[in-house]
């Protein structure tokens, strides 16, 4: 039965149909299924088959905004629950978030944001396009334990480096973890550009903020 949501769930996103997206949304939360779990196996399908059709010249721009749209309001109407359900305990530490300049996907860092913070931690998401000079300032005001950078881009992903060694020239680079992600970043960029962790998707980011700062 849940097969069958997950499926109208990826086809509403297909579709671009945002109106569909929602209230799939709130018949998944009506259901009692986990709506990590209705991203993951159901919009998520739907938002990679567009990026392929896109990749392969099948899709053009409108549909992949519209795609991004519907995944989009399916991730805000899901977000309560999922903040409902994160077991909040004490403060584990706090994160500044941004998609990198540059970029403006901002779907799964939001979702990792989202995840982190109904695990515990603070987190201050400073949007998409996000200099890294914003970033290293709010790392400062905040006094932040983890930066977390996310690239969808390949010609983005150069800018989770230039934050790395903005902070490196501020002395800055012993005091905060830094987090990378997103689609492109691979394990040999992460050592490449001497960031402290990476994950693939939003429930292992939670496992790597928690082993940053010292929590797992
Ligand atoms: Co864009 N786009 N896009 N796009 N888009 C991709 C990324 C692309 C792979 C599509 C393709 O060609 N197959 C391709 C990039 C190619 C490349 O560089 N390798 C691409 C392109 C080319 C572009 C444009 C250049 C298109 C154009 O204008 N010609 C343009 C760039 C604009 C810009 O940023 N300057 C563009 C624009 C857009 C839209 C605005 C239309 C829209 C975004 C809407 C929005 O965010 N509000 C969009 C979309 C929707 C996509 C795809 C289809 C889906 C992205 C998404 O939301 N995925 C994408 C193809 C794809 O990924 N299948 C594509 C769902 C989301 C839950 O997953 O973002 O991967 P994801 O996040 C995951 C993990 O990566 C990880 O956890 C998340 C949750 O599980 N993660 C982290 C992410 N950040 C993390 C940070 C962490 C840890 C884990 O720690 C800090």
């Amino acid at each position: 039965m849940n097969e069958e949501l997950f499926q109208k769930m990826a086809q509403s996103v297909l579709d671009g149909d945002s109106d569909a997206a929602i209230a799939l949304a709130k018949q998944a939360i009506e259901a009692g299924i986990d709506p990590l779990e209705a991203i993951t196996q159901g919009y998520v399908n739907g938002v990679n088959q567009v990026g392929q059709s896109f990749a392969s010249g099948e899709a053009f721009l409108p549909e992949l905004v519209m795609a991004g749209e519907a995944m989009k309001a399916a991730v805000s109407t899901l977000e309560p629950e999922m903040q409902k359900r994160g077991v909040k305990r004490t403060m584990l530490g706090k994160v500044v978030l941004a998609t990198v300049e540059g970029d403006i996907h901002e779907i799964g860092k939001s979702l990792v944001g989202t995840m982190l913070s109904a695990s515990g931690f603070q987190v201050y998401d400073l949007g998409v396009d996000v200099p890294a000079s914003k970033i290293i300032a709010k790392v400062q005001e905040v006094d932040a334990d983890i930066v977390g950078l996310s690239a969808l881009l390949t010609t983005t992903m150069v800018k989770q480096r230039e934050v790395i060694i903005e902070l490196d020239k501020l002395g800055l680079r012993r005091k905060v973890k830094v987090m990378v992600g997103g689609a492109p970043v691979t394990r040999d960029w992460v050592q490449k550009i001497e960031a402290d962790g990476t994950s693939e998707d939003a429930i292992g980011a939670v496992g790597v903020a928690k082993s940053l700062v010292g929590a797992a």
